[in-house]
């Protein structure tokens, strides 16, 4: 049976010193810029148009926040890896994804998306590198699995997987979704309830 949950958007943050200032817990979405973060979340929470979707790379550059059964925070952060966004900025990526992802106590557990059809992107490994480094708990989700046969899947999530074995002696938790299907959304929100419940 499908997980039915409740959500409302709550802010939206230019920096970490905005972010709401409770204490529920955030589990957030992150990755390139047009991979998929803003259409997962309303694929998640049920609720088309909640976060902002957009063919053109670039759209998210806040922080969102969207209280989830009055008990949890979803956030959608802006993409990475996108030229016209990041050329401001001095690093690979911007000061306001590495301050919260780095900084912000509110986070809980973070979902890296990465384009299933895609060979591992540099910079989506370097984004892993830091987190590994750093001890974030995250895990993948591969996007888009809509736009690939299931063979093709299977190939490309192997060969993700070998190339972080290159790195990392533990692989994280990985997901398949399809934000068009509806694909994933009963494991991802199974995982997000057992993490929050795990401490
Ligand atoms: N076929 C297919 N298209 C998708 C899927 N998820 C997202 N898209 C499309 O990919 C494009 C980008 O989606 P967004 O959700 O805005 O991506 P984003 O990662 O939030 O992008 P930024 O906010 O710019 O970083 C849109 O045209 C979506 O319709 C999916 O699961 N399947
Ligand atoms: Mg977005």
């Amino acid at each position: 049976m499908a997980i039915s949950i409740k959500a409302k958007f709550k802010s939206s943050s230019e920096r970490i010193s905005q972010v709401p200032k409770d204490s529920l817990k955030d589990i957030a979405f992150i990755g390139r810029s047009n991979v998929g973060k803003s259409s997962l979340v309303n694929m998640l929470t049920g609720i088309k148009g909640l976060a902002k979707v957009s063919g053109t790379p670039g759209k998210t550059r806040l922080i969102n926040h969207f209280l989830i059964d009055d008990s949890w925070y979803l956030v959608d952060l802006p993409g990475y890896g996108y030229a016209r966004v990041s050329k401001a900025t001095r690093g690979e990526f911007s000061k306001i994804i590495t301050d919260y992802v780095l900084k912000c106590e509110k986070l809980h557990f973070l979902f890296v998306l990465v384009d299933s059809r895609l060979e591992p992107q540099k910079i989506d490994l370097n984004f892993i590198d830091l987190l590994g480094n750093n001890g974030v708990p995250f895990g993948i989700i591969f996007t888009k699995a809509d736009k690939l046969s299931q063979a093709q899947l299977n190939r490309n999530i192997a060969n993700y997987k070998r190339t972080l074995a290159e790195s990392w002696e533990e692989l994280p938790p990985m997901f398949i979704s399809s934000s068009e299907k509806g694909r994933g959304r009963d494991e991802i929100l199974a995982f997000i309830e057992e993490c929050l419940a795990a401490e």
